[in-house]
C-alpha cells in the first residue's frame, strides 16, 4: 500500500479541554460531556494506533475551546506542512501552537500569512489534487496563498464550494481510496467529484460523511449502520468510533487528527 493520500506513519491529536463546553457550534444541543468526550477521543486514538502509526496526543489547551479539532490548524503533505489561518477568530491562535510540533517532524513548514483564511477542514487531499472548499471559514485569498505555497511541491489546488450552511467541505465528504470518495448527495450534486467514484451516504445518515481513510481502515462515527454496511460491502475495513460529543461541536473523524508521513 503506497497511496500517499491515505498511507500515514504519523498522526497528531490533542486531548479535549474542559473549555470545550465553550466550543463553536451552529446549533446548541448542549455542551459535550468531558468524560465521554475523553473516552471517545481515546477510542479514536486507539483505532489509529492499531494500524501501526505513531500517534502523538498533545495536552489539552484550555485557552482554545476548539483546539481538539487539530485538523483545522495545518495541512500536512509528504513534502512539508503548511500552517493554516483559521477563519474563526477564536481559533486563529491555534495555528501557531502547531508550529513546534510540525517543525520537530518536518524539514519544511510553511505558513499561510494572510490576509486570507483557510481551515484544514475545507481541504480534501486526494491522490491527484488538493480540493479546497470555499466556506464561511475559507476564502479566495486564503486558497490562492495556499496554492502558491504547495505549487513548489507539485500539487494542483482546485477550488470547490462548500454547500451553504455546512461548516467545512469535509463535513460532507471523505477520501476512501485513490479514486473513491464518500459524499453526501447534496455535495456530489455540485459536480465537484467528476472523475471520481462516489459512494453516497445513506438517506438520513449525512452526518457520517466525515470519515477518514487511515492506512487499512476507514474510521467512521458509530450509529450509521446503512452507510457502514455499504462501505463494508464495497470492501473497506470499517472501524466505528463514538462521536456524540465532538458532534455537539460540529466535529467529526477528520477534525480530530493531523495525518501524515513526514519526509
Ligand atoms: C468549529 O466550529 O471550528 C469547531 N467547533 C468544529 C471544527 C470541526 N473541524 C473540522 O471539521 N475539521
Amino acid at each position: 500500500m503506497t497511496a500517499k493520500s491515505y498511507t500515514f506513519s504519523h498522526a497528531i491529536c490533542r486531548a479535549p479541554s474542559r473549555s470545550s463546553s465553550d466550543g463553536l457550534r451552529a446549533v446548541d444541543t448542549g455542551a459535550p460531556d468531558l468524560a465521554v468526550f475523553e473516552q471517545q477521543h481515546a477510542d479514536y486514538v486507539a483505532a489509529l494506533r492499531t494500524t501501526g502509526a505513531t500517534v502523538t496526543v498533545l495536552d489539552a489547551m484550555e485557552a482554545y475551546p476548539d483546539s481538539v479539532f487539530v485538523e483545522d490548524a495545518a495541512l500536512c503533505l509528504r513534502e512539508g506542512a503548511v500552517i493554516m489561518r483559521p477563519g474563526a477568530p477564536t481559533r486563529l491562535g491555534e495555528a501557531a501552537e502547531m508550529i513546534p510540533h510540525l517543525t520537530a517532524l518536518y524539514q519544511e513548514v510553511l505558513q499561510v500569512e494572510g490576509p486570507g483564511f483557510v481551515e484544514g477542514g475545507d481541504i480534501l487531499t486526494t491522490e491527484r489534487e488538493i480540493l479546497v472548499g470555499l466556506s464561511a471559514r475559507t476564502d479566495h485569498a486564503g486558497v490562492e496563498e495556499l496554492r502558491q505555497l504547495v505549487d513548489r511541491w507539485g500539487y494542483t489546488v482546485r477550488i470547490v464550494e462548500t454547500p451553504p450552511n455546512v461548516l467545512h467541505f469535509k463535513t460532507d465528504c471523505s477520501l476512501l481510496d485513490e479514486d473513491t470518495v464518500l459524499a453526501t448527495k447534496r455535495l456530489d450534486a455540485s459536480g465537484c467529484f467528476e472523475g471520481y467514484k462516489v459512494i453516497h451516504t445513506a438517506e438520513g445518515e449525512e452526518a457520517c460523511a466525515n470519515a477518514i481513510r487511515f492506512n487499512e481502515l476507514v474510521v467512521m462515527p458509530a450509529g450509521f449502520p446503512k452507510t457502514r454496511d455499504v462501505l463494508a460491502t464495497a470492501g473497506y475495513t470499517i472501524r466505528e468510533v463514538g462521536n456524540t460529543e465532538a458532534a455537539k461541536l460540529d466535529g467529526g473523524m477528520s477534525c480530530l487528527s493531523l495525518r501524515f508521513t513526514p519526509r
